[in-house]
């Protein structure tokens, strides 16, 4: 007989969401609803939607936001289920940073720090990019200070209507 495996401990996640291609709200909408029924991950919180410029990208306007899930995967399964949603959603990747009809990104799994080949955590842009930023502040603003913000006010976003 077998023990029964080791139950993982839940992690606090944070997974950035966008796209802009299609009708992105709806992209957001039903990527969050996939992610809760992702088996080991339990959406905790989103953020509301925001309607944000392109930043190194091109295309019409992006939809972005944040959600805070807790989850007994490991950072690369949980990665998998990313891309898993993204591919279910239609995602195409004919160039670094096409307009997309959705794009899931881990940005902070607890903790943890890892530079892998498939993933780097925290997200190496984050602090950059206030379509990251604001809707993490609107959900955890212990994560993100003032500073943070200030640095990326000059960026267009705006609450979805
Ligand atoms: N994602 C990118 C590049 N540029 N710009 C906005 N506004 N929103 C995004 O989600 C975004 C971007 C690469 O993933
Ligand atoms: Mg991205
Ligand atoms: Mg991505």
């Amino acid at each position: 007989m077998h023990p029964p495996p080791m139950a993982r401990p839940e992690v606090t996640a944070f997974i950035a969401l966008g796209a802009n291609l299609g009708d992105a709200a709806q992209a957001l909408h039903g990527a969050l609803n996939a992610l809760s029924w992702v088996p080991g991950v339990r959406l905790v919180q989103a953020s509301g939607l925001y309607q944000t410029a392109p930043i190194d990208s091109s295309g019409p306007d992006y939809v972005n936001a944040v959600a805070q899930v807790a989850t007994t995967l490991t950072a690369p399964a949980l990665l998998d289920a990313l891309q898993a949603i993204e591919n279910a959603a239609g995602r195409e990747r004919p160039y670094r940073n096409a307009p997309r009809t959705l794009d899931l990104d881990l940005l902070l799994y607890g903790d943890a720090r890892i530079e892998s080949a498939r993933l780097t955590v925290p997200h190496p842009r984050m602090w950059e990019r206030a379509f990251v930023l604001m809707p993490l502040a609107e959900i955890a603003p212990e994560l993100v200070p003032p500073a943070a913000l200030q640095a990326v006010a000059g960026q267009g976003i705006e609450p979805l209507r």
